[in-house]
């Protein structure tokens, strides 16, 4: 298929970029370097470096012989997004171009300004590119677990039927997200639905969960093809951080009672999920939601295993509960739907004691480029 992946530079966009490629699809990678310049304006650099976008391309055809085209530039510039429609007719785009941290979005006003435009204004632009271009392509779009915060029921699949006075009907399932940037992602969805009710899109919007690892089939072929790795407070998920922190001999930073609770998935599965879903498309006029989680974890029993895990690596792993910069539940009730990307055939790689290891002998290998001073700044609510 022709893939259009928009943030092909990122932690996921570029395994997702290279995994497609590497089963013969055609490829084109569109990115801004947004992640890259923020990571270096707030000193915040990832574990490693990697080769910027145009030399990975050059690695991987070296590598692979597979061909993949690109151009750098902003989603959010309408005229430049059209024409790599117009040049490329995507079968589907992947949109993953968007500033993708709450506590990036909380930071100050400037970060609050860039994350509500980027992420809207991008989103925006693909849906007009695709109505007056290729109206037929499938938007996948990457969402949020965060749009649904942490309800006191169980959270579906998208979608709620809700009876109210004798009669029913079907909603978006409700969301009250916990930051900045989860707010995004729930405005996204409701362009999204809007779009697709009025121009009849066809369109898969996937509610992910922290992701974590650092290795994929493809990111193994070679050094120079590993994923953008942050283990900040600002870019850093919270599993991938905690590995960091027992490999560094910082405690592992618990924030408040440990017991927020959520979806979790390997980024393996990330990549598996996108895949089911640009082979099995959305219909026309459907928004279609997937829950993209493979396991529930609270915070406290994460650090528990990374400690157990770290322990029998020979790290000195402490666990220390530190004041909760962000605001939300540390002790709640959390149930959610995840069933419909394992009906697709998503074969889940769980986080087990061996997966661990492979993250920690990966973060051992670069220990020297641990700054313990990225690892927490402090960025409140
Ligand atoms: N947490 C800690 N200690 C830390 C870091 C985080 O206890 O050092 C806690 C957080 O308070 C939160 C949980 O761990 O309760 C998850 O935090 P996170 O930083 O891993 O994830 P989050 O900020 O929610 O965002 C990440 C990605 C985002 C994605 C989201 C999925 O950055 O792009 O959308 O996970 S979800 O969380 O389901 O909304």
């Amino acid at each position: 298929m022709r893939v259009l992946i928009l943030g092909g530079d990122g932690y996921l966009g570029w395994p997702t970029a290279m995994a497609f490629s590497y089963k013969g699809h055609q490829v084109f990678v569109v990115d801004n370097y947004l992640r890259r310049s923020l990571c270096r304006d707030l000193d915040v650099e990832p574990l490693f470096s990697t080769p910027n976008l145009l030399s990975r391309i050059r690695i991987w055809k070296e590598i692979t012989g597979k061909e993949m085209q690109v151009e750098i530039g902003d989603c959010c510039e309408y005229r430049f997004l059209i024409d790599i429609f117009r040049k490329f007719q995507p079968e589907v785009v992947v949109h993953y171009a968007e500033q993708p941290s709450a506590p990036y979005s909380m930071l100050n006003y400037e970060a609050a300004r860039l994350t509500l435009s980027n992420n809207l204004l991008s989103t925006l632009n693909i849906i007009w590119a695709v109505r007056e271009i290729v109206p037929e392509c499938h938007i996948i779009k990457l969402g949020t677990m965060g749009e649904y915060g942490t309800p006191d029921i169980d959270i579906e699949e998208g979608w709620i039927e809700i009876e109210h006075k004798g009669r029913r009907d079907r909603f978006l399932f409700p969301r009250q997200a916990s930051s900045l940037y989860h707010t995004t992602k729930i405005q996204d969805t409701d362009l999204l639905w809007f779009y697709v009710r009025t121009w009849n899109l066809r369109v898969t919007d996937l509610m992910q969960g922290p992701v974590y690892g650092l290795s994929t089939p493809e990111t193994e072929l070679d050094e120079r093809l590993s994923t953008f790795f942050n283990y900040d407070e600002l870019f850093g998920t919270v599993v991938n951080r905690f590995i960091v922190q027992a490999v560094a001999g910082y405690p592992l930073t618990v924030y408040g009672k440990g017991g927020q609770t959520r979806g979790y998935l390997n980024i393996r599965d990330t990549i598996a999920c996108v895949e089911l879903a640009m082979l099995n498309p959305a219909e026309f006029g459907e928004l279609r939601i997937f829950n993209q989680i493979t396991e529930t974890f609270s915070v406290n029993e994460l650090a528990g295993r990374v400690r157990r895990v770290g322990l029998d690596r020979g790290h000195e792993v402490e666990i220390r509960s530190v004041e909760n910069p962000r605001i939300e539940l540390e002790e709640h009730y959390y149930n959610p739907a995840y069933t419909g990307l394992k009906e697709l055939g998503l074969k889940p790689h769980l986080m087990t004691d061996e997966v661990l290891h492979g993250m920690f002998e990966k973060v051992e290998r670069h220990a020297a480029g641990i700054h313990k001073h990225k690892i927490f700044r402090r960025v409140k609510w």
